[in-house]
């Protein structure tokens, strides 16, 4: 993307997010998210969204949580269900990707005072009992960035491609980031609130991975947590089919990695000048 249409997306996104942001004060008024805020992408999640924020955990090693649902251009009613079952829905005016709508739940949690994030997401493949394993290196400070893995723990998904794509990506990577990985793409992570406002994250779908690798080379000491994959009962993937899926999450890969690295050898040039 050039620079006038990058700036233009940015400009965009900022005025989106400043709806639903004033939208989520309106409803919710001025709270304070507790210290532990569980945020999830919801999109066309109507069947499921009540039970999953259901079973979120209330409480984490002695830390309130607050279910956060990030909905965006929805016509199901996913927030109003969430509202209803006494959770926060943030509601984006138009539909823009997972992504977007996870960085719209990162700054509501830095604006509204949370400490730490976990994500999951809202399809119920995460399995909730994971949450707190994940939590507790970051909170104890061993980890600055912890990520699931159904390759420790086990997944309940037969798609062979998926289940070969996840190995060959996370081989990827970690060739890449010289760090060992062992899931790229999975939905359960926790890391300080604070992360998110010193790393890029600016992909609009295909999320995973920037975050990871922007995490990773931003210096973030990284941990992995088994953790089990479940499978969707209701709803459908909005990821597209296996190809298209492993071709953009490839491409948001490889481009996150570029991208960093660039910006550490400028670092590293700049430094090298002015010494
Ligand atoms: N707000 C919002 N959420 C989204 C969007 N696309 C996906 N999501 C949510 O992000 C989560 C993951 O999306 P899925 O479509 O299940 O994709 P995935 O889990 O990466 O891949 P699958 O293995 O195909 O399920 C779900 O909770 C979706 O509802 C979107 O455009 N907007
Ligand atoms: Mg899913």
């Amino acid at each position: 993307m050039n620079t006038r249409a990058a700036s233009r997306r940015r400009a965009t996104d900022e005025l989106v997010d400043r709806v639903a942001l004033d939208e989520f004060a309106a409803f919710h008024g001025d709270l304070t998210l507790n210290p532990v805020a569980i945020v999830m992408a919801a999109y066309k999640e109507a069947d499921c969204i009540e039970t999953v924020v259901k079973g979120m955990p209330p409480v984490i090693h002695g830390l309130d949580t607050s279910v956060v649902v990030v909905v965006d251009g929805e016509d199901d009613g996913t927030g109003r269900i969430v509202r209803d079952a006494g959770h926060l829905a943030v509601i984006a005016p138009v539909n823009r990707g997972q992504g977007a709508a996870l960085r719209l739940g990162y700054r509501l949690a830095r604006e509204r005072g949370a400490r730490y994030l976990v994500t999951a997401d809202a399809d119920g493949q995460a399995d909730p009992d994971d949450i707190a394993a994940a939590l507790d290196p970051v909170v104890t400070g061993e980890a600055d960035f912890v990520n699931g893995s159904r390759r420790l723990g086990e997944t309940h998904g037969t798609d062979l491609m998926r289940n070969v794509g996840v190995v060959v990506y996370a081989t990827l990577v970690s060739v890449l980031c010289r760090t060992p990985v062992t899931d790229t793409a999975n939905p359960i992570r926790a890391f300080p609130v604070a992360l998110t406002a010193r790393i890029d994250l600016e992909e609009p779908q295909y999320q995973a991975s920037e975050l990871l690798i922007s995490a990773i080379m931003a210096g973030c000491r990284y941990e992995e947590v088994p953790v089990t994959m479940r499978t969707r009962v209701t709803g459908a993937s909005k990821k597209g089919g296996n190809f298209a899926y492993g071709l953009r999450y490839g491409r948001v890969l490889l481009r996150t990695w570029w991208r960093e690295r660039e910006k550490s050898r400028r670092l590293t040039a700049s430094a090298r000048s002015a010494v």
